[in-house]
């Protein structure tokens, strides 16, 4: 769907790119792969962007990849590609920024793997009982937000009133996307096939 999409902006001549987010779960199946090879061999301006946080559900990477270095095997593609450290706030922002105004610039196809970890369970129905509690409390050590609140600290000369100042604007900010898409309410069950297609392209 990425790269139909991207491949749809490229035909219309929007300057646009599609960003696709995923993990490292849909990195090891097909739909990925042939993205990747379609997306380099019609330069498409596609942002792929796989969240490798070591674990797909409850399976480790190093039971689910031969390679475990998945930019590498992006890169094989034709894609530019990169591997970012996914614990830090600013390098993520710098990859994306960068590599979206590559793709938008009609430099092709990007694809960056920020390295990151899961602290907390898949979902609810998760007992995360496949990975030591040791590990987990190592990565908190590189909590990105935590070394972000340290940075704005030590960087940016915030104290404890100016960091409270930034939580206080960013609860209202949030509590008011909140309310404004809880107005909203919800999608009218006549709206279900709305944008369905027949495979001749006429609304279903
Ligand atoms: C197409 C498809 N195949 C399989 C699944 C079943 N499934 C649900 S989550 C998951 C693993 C996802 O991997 P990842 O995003 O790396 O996991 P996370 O970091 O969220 O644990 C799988 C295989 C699915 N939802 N959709």
């Amino acid at each position: 769907m990425a790269a139909g999409l991207a491949l749809a902006d490229r035909m219309r001549g929007e300057p646009r790119l599609a960003c696709c987010f995923f993990g490292d779960g849909a990195f090891a199946e097909g739909e990925f792969h042939e993205t990747a090879n379609l997306a380099a061999l019609w330069d498409l301006p596609l942002l792929l962007i796989c969240e490798n946080n070591l674990y797909a559900m409850g399976t480790p990477l190093v039971r689910e990849h031969a390679q475990i270095d998945l930019a590498a095997r992006a890169a094989s593609y034709g894609l530019v590609a990169w591997a970012v450290d996914g614990m830090d706030v600013l390098a993520v922002e710098h990859a994306a920024r960068r590599a979206a105004q590559a793709v938008r610039e009609g430099g092709g196809p990007y694809f960056l793997e920020l390295r990151t970890y899961r602290f907390r369970a898949h979902s609810m129905y998760d007992p995360d009982l496949y990975r030591d509690k040791a590990e987990i409390e190592r990565w908190k050590e590189r909590d990105p937000v935590a070394q972000l609140v340290d940075r704005i600290r030590s960087e940016d000369g915030f104290d404890d009133a100016g960091l409270d100042l930034v939580e206080k604007e960013i609860a209202e900010e949030l509590g008011q996307a909140e309310a404004e898409a809880r107005k909203g309410g919800l999608e009218p069950p006549e709206d279900l096939l709305r944008f369905v297609r027949t495979p001749s392209g006429a609304p279903s």
